[in-house]
């Protein structure tokens, strides 16, 4: 018998079918009895009228596998149109514990600790579920956009030798009775790899061990990263982003979501002007949450953006490959762009001449010793290059309005949490 998915069955009208999956809920009433079986493509109907498979019915419980054929009749009250009718049911698996969660609520009531100790359970979630979905259509999206201009995808270690953002929150571990860590980023990789393909990306874990207990971050998180070369500066980096930006979210249409459109020219604000706007001290090296906060409000106030670039970082607060800019500026060419007021890129145009990094480690007071392999290839030829990483989570989180970024991942690590 042809098996076919819960979101076919009207276009097989007449016909005997096969489907598959999780029983969603049952309702036993006097008369007959539905079974609304769960997908992978959404649900769909089984109505029971026959004595005998409504007795088995009763003892199947919801989240039971099952496998049903029947005669499919249209039906304009059902899911999709039409409904499963004398159905012969086989169970292929039966849960042996109560559910921690009503799934076939049509809102999952339950705490975040529920939510994440079941995550596997909770998942299943159709509410849950379209969050992923979503996320991997904005994968997809930011793929598409850079595949088609001329950009190759690397893959790199993500055990490194050497710290590339800062060494406080860095993740060591003993390899082979030497110390290596967990990448934090493949900053050194994709800078390096400019040399080879000149536009490179790169979809893979980042790792931070974040003292920090916030709800936007985590231990990993997802980091979509570029990197080009030949660049003028970074607002060439930034006609990139806004690119990729408007790939993903067109990618990621029709999950249900509301999503925003991105502006044909992102408004950019340079950092000193950003602090003004925010209220902020004028000494202040960096932003504040709350200053992106306010931010995000005068982006959407003045411009009617969700999106809000801000450029000309001070240099002292970025990592050291971060081009300041020239004539002895205290602001670098680094930026950030502002989601709905929270950071979600950070970006930059970096040196790319061997004694401005030289210059730049020593001006910092590090040694240049554990640079070295990185150092190399500026030694060798290196365009002027830069590039920036998206935190995906943070994306998804802003975008379907979850208010921590634990929700929109499958199985967050943080500081309390590296199971399940
Ligand atoms: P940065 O450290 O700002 O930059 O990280 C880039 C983006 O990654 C996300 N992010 C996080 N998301 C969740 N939890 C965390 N702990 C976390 N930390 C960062 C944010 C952030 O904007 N090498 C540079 C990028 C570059 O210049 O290309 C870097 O890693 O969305």
């Amino acid at each position: 018998m042809q098996r076919i998915l819960s979101e076919a069955l009207a276009s097989h009208a007449g016909r005997k079918v096969t489907i598959a999956g999780w029983i969603h809920r049952r309702r036993l009433l006097k008369s007959v009895a539905f079974l609304i079986l769960r997908d992978r493509a959404g649900l769909a109907q089984v109505l029971v009228t026959d004595p005998a498979v409504r007795a088995q019915l009763e003892l199947l419980g919801e989240e039971t596998v099952v496998q049903i054929t029947g005669l499919v009749v249209a039906n304009a009250a059902a899911p999709g149109g039409a409904e499963l009718t004398e159905p012969e049911i086989t169970a292929l698996s039966e849960p042996v514990t109560d559910l921690p969660v009503e799934l076939h609520r049509p809102t999952l009531a339950a705490t975040l600790p529920t939510l994440l100790d079941h995550a596997a359970v909770t998942l299943r979630h159709p509410s849950r579920t379209a969050v992923f979905a979503l996320s991997a259509a904005l994968v997809r999206g930011f793929r598409t956009t850079l595949d088609q201009a001329g950009y190759t995808e690397i893959f790199t270690p993500k055990i490194v030798g050497s710290a590339t953002e800062s060494g406080a929150n860095v993740f060591e571990l003993d390899y082979f009775g030497r110390k290596a860590y967990l990448a934090q980023s493949p900053q050194f990789y994709k800078q390096t790899m400019v040399g080879v393909f000149e536009r490179v990306y790169e979809v893979g874990p980042a790792f931070r061990a974040e003292p920090s207990d916030t709800a936007r971050h985590l231990a990993e998180f997802l980091s979509l990263d570029v990197e080009l070369g030949f660049i003028e500066d970074q607002r060439d980096v930034m006609t990139v982003l806004r690119e990729v930006l408007a790939g993903m979210l067109a990618s990621a249409q029709g999950f249900g979501f509301d999503l925003p459109t991105v502006p044909a020219e992102i408004p950019i604000l340079h950092f000193a002007e950003a602090l003004k706007i925010a209220g902020a001290d004028p000494a202040e090296l960096d932003l504040a949450p709350a200053d992106e906060r306010a931010l995000g409000e005068w982006a959407l106030r003045e411009h009617g953006s969700d999106f809000l670039f801000v450029e000309g970082y001070p240099t002292a607060k970025r990592a050291f490959y971060t081009h300041p800019e020239p004539g002895g500026s205290a602001y670098s060419r680094g930026f950030d762009l502002l989601f709905r007021g929270l950071e979600l890129v950070s970006g930059a145009q970096r040196l790319h001449r061997h004694d401005d990094y030289v210059a730049a480690i020593a001006a910092r007071g590090d040694a240049i010793e554990p640079y070295a392999d990185f150092l190399e290839v500026f030694r060798r030829g290196m365009p002027p290059h830069g590039g920036f990483a998206i935190g995906l989570e943070r994306f998804v989180a802003r975008l379907v309005g979850a208010s921590n970024i634990r929700e929109v991942t499958l199985f967050p690590r943080d500081l309390h949490r590296v199971t399940p």
